[in-house]
This record gives C-alpha cells, sequence and structure tokens, in this order.
C-alpha cells in the first residue's frame, strides 16, 4: 500500500522514501533501483568533476523513466557549473548538502526543479523556506558524512514546528520503526543513505559493504572538527589518524591535507583502513546486501505494521 503525503505527492513517487545522494556512492545504477522500488534515487555529486557528474546523468537518464534527484554538495569547487548544468538538464531535484543554496533557488525553479536543501538548524531552516524552497531534510548527527549538532529526535519536531513546507528526516534511520518514528515526528517523508549504501545496485566497493554490515554500535566516531566541517565516518586507521590530529590542535590545512581523496580511495578502489568510509550510526542495523527494491519493500511495510500495531495497543514495535 502506498503511504501519500506531501512529499509522496511534490515528488510523484509512491513511498516518501529518498536515497541520500553519497558522494561516489550514489551512482545512476543506485539511483534507477530506487525508482524503480517506488522511492527518490538521488545522484551523490560531492566534490567529484562536472564531467562525472554529466556522465551519471546522462546514464540515469537511460536507465530510468522515473523522476531522480541529485545532491549538489556547496563545498565543492564544482558546485556552481554542478547547479547550471543541472539547469540545463532540467532533473526533477535537487538537494544540496554543506551549505546555504539560497542565491540559486530561483534559477533552479526558473527551469522546474524541485528544490530541497539538507538543514541541521531550525535558523537555516526557516532562512531558506523564505526562499521558497519546496521542501527541507532534516538532518540528524546520527548521519554519515557531514554533520550538524542536533539529534535526528530533538532537531525534526522543531523544524516541522518552525516551517510550513513538508519536512523529510534523515539521520539514524534505516528501517520501518525509524520512518514511524520519523512520521510521528510530524515529518513527511525519509531519507536514508547508509542502508542503500549496502543495496545490491550500490556499485561501492564490496569491502566497504562489508565494513559497514561487521560495524557495531560505537563503530563510527566524527572527525575534523576543527576544520569547521566534521564528518562521521567507520573508525579506521585514517579515522585514528584524524583524532591524533585534533588532539595536538594541528592546523586545519593539515586535516585538509590528509583528508583529499580520501573518500573516493574508499568508495571506489576499496581501502578500508586509509580511505573515509562516510556511513551512519545505523551500520550495525545493517545486516545484509538486498535489491534496493526489497529494501523499500521492508521499510515501508516495517513501518506499516509498528503503525498499526501500536494503534490496535500493541506497543512494542521490536525489529520492523
Ligand atoms: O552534505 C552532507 N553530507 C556530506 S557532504 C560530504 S563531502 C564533504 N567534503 C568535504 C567536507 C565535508 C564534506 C559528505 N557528507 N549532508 C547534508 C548536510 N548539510 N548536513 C549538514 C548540512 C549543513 C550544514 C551547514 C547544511 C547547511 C549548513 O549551513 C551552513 C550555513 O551556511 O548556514
Amino acid at each position: 500500500m502506498a503511504i501519500k503525503t506531501r512529499i509522496s505527492e511534490l515528488l510523484k513517487i509512491d513511498y516518501p522514501i529518498l536515497q541520500g545522494g553519497m558522494a561516489w556512492a550514489s551512482t545512476a545504477e543506485l539511483v534507477a533501483a530506487v525508482g524503480k522500488g517506488g522511492g527518490l534515487g538521488i545522484i551523490g555529486s560531492g566534490q567529484a568533476p562536472l564531467e562525472w557528474l554529466q556522465e551519471q546523468v546522462y546514464r540515469a537518464k537511460k536507465l530510468t523513466d522515473k523522476p531522480f534527484g541529485v545532491n549538489v554538495m556547496l563545498l565543492s569547487p564544482y558546485a556552481e557549473d554542478i547547479l547550471n548544468f543541472l539547469a540545463r538538464e532540467k532533473v526533477a531535484v535537487v538537494t544540496t548538502g554543506a551549505g546555504n543554496p539560497g542565491k540559486y533557488v530561483n534559477m533552479l525553479h526558473d527551469a522546474g526543479i524541485k528544490v530541497i536543501p539538507v538543514v541541521s538548524s531550525v535558523a537555516l531552516a526557516k532562512r531558506l523556506e523564505r526562499t521558497g524552497v519546496d521542501a527541507l531534510i532534516a538532518e540528524g548527527l546520527e548521519s554519515g558524512g557531514h554533520v550538524g549538532e542536533l539529534t535526528t529526535m530533538a532537531l525534526v519536531p522543531q523544524i516541522v514546528d518552525a516551517v510550513q513546507v513538508p519536512v523529510i528526516a534523515a539521520g539514524g534511520i534505516c528501517d520501518g520503526r525509524g520512518m514511524a518514528a520519523a512520521l510521528m515526528l510530524g515529518a513527511e517523508g525519509v531519507q536514508m543513505g547508509t542502508r542503500f549504501m549496502c543495496a545490491a545496485e550500490c556499485t561501492i566497493h564490496e569491502r566497504i559493504k562489508e565494513m559497514v554490515i561487521k560495524a557495531k554500535d560505537r563503530d563510527t566516531v566524527v572527525t575534523g572538527r576543527p576544520t569547521g566541517h566534521p564528518v562521521r565516518i567507520l573508525k579506521n586507521k585514517l579515522a585514528r589518524q584524524f583524532l591524533e590530529m585534533e588532539e595536538c590542535c594541528r592546523a586545519s590545512d593539515e586535516f585538509e591535507k590528509l583528508g583529499v581523496g580520501r573518500l573516493r580511495l574508499a568508495m571506489v578502489d576499496g581501502d578500508v583502513e586509509m580511505g573515509s568510509v562516510m556511513a551512519g550510526q545505523v551500520s550495525a542495523m545493517v545486516s545484509e546486501i538486498q535489491p534496493a527494491e526489497s529494501i523499500i519493500r521492508e521499510v515501508v511495510s516495517g513501518a506499516q505494521k509498528v503503525i498499526t500495531d501500536i494503534y490496535n495497543g500493541k506497543v512494542s514495535a521490536r525489529s520492523c
């Protein structure tokens, strides 16, 4: 059964589930598979050059007739070129991360594109609502990659109360219980990244999928706080080096140097020790590789089950 919210209507999808646009991980194959499963697939551009992104967009258009999105990481030196390209290509949706996309909203709207920024604070949510964005993704610090300061549990209801546009919850959500909880907090959709890293169609290196599957509850850590861009990654040799640097208060440019190319090294080359394995706290809850379509089916039926059970007075929502 479909789940109808303002998000599923806005994005013309069966289920209000977005696949996080993860750099070097969310490629055209995954995006097409998520679309087939009834969710919204999102290509991750990260810091990749324009040519890489162009190839992904062209491939996604060949692989699927469903709407899809592209995530633009606003710290990327290629962000502006990528946004101009996306306006020309008229992709259905643009999500943004790691910054304020306010100055691009009109240009994207003129091209008929829905604009959905990721935010981690109420102040930015309110500011962006005034620019006319279509929806917001409220991302808590449980997520992988670049993180804010508030948990999903605290952030989502505060943003829901502060804005009129529909809100999508992200960070710490990987199953039906998480989706149901997000809906209870007032969100009208969820975005999941880590669970989709272990989708069969996700093209990241198998060693990284294994690492996520083996991860336990305390296996992620936030590094890079002194740079102003804290990033959650799975613990490995690189994470230990970052943490050592933080203890000796080294200069920010040393962090930048150590970080260059590390995400690609993990996701594409499968370097589990010296790559930056950006993954969320729910890594410990991801236990197998499954087709994206099954992931979506399981999450939706799990959410429907716990909501119905609780409505009927059965108050335990174990493992849905
Ligand atoms: O963007 C993400 N997650 C990411 S981006 C990434 S690649 C990267 N490369 C170099 C440095 C850092 C990251 C890996 N993972 N998530 C969305 C997100 N955006 N989370 C938090 C924010 C955010 C933070 C501050 C959005 C806006 C913001 O605004 C600052 C301002 O300008 O007001």
